[in-house]
């Protein structure tokens, strides 16, 4: 393969992540538990999580679980008081973030958020210079809103690579 393919093939493959979104291991290699005392507030904070990113919870399904829950619950701890918006229970929920604003998540075992097994993600809105109206494709926020160039520069790529293909 020459160096001019291999560049074009690197960035098809750059391009092609732009649109997957990064994926988050909540915690890191501590994932989601009581042990270690992880700072999920730090943890959350310190990543720059955009909408279209993943966000993985894992931990073991007989001690924990994983609540998307309110503000309101977020803070009280309390999930008797609001029914969670959704449980996850598999031990390896990937969640995908595709909106703005505050996701909040609390372990539903008792006394397990109030020992810090809860997490604010907050998903700043970026691109919005970038971003002509707010109902633009979630899906693929680093790449073209229309889905038109963006194959057509797909196009252009895959005939530079078959011309590449005919000279090599
Ligand atoms: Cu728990």
């Amino acid at each position: 393969m020459s160096f001019v393919q291999r560049n074009v093939v690197l960035l098809v493959t750059m391009m092609m992540m732009m649109c997957e979104g990064a994926v988050y291991k909540v915690g890191d290699s501590a994932g989601w538990t009581t042990l270690g005392k992880v700072d999920y507030k730090n943890w959350a904070s310190s990543k720059n999580i955009i909408v279209g990113d993943t966000i993985i919870f894992e931990y073991n399904p007989q001690y924990h679980n994983v609540m998307r829950v309110t503000n309101e619950t977020y803070k009280s701890c309390n999930v008797s008081e609001g029914t969670p918006l959704e449980t996850f229970n598999s031990g390896n929920d990937s969640i995908k973030i595709n909106s703005y604003g505050h996701h909040y998540f609390i372990c539903g075992i008792p006394g397990h958020c109030q020992e810090g097994l809860k997490i604010d993600v907050n998903v700043i809105r970026v691109s919005a210079t970038k971003t002509p109206t707010p109902s633009m494709d979630d899906k693929c926020p680093n790449c073209s809103n229309k889905a038109s160039p963006f194959m057509a520069s797909f196009g252009l790529i895959g005939l530079a690579m078959s011309f590449l293909a005919l000279a090599a």
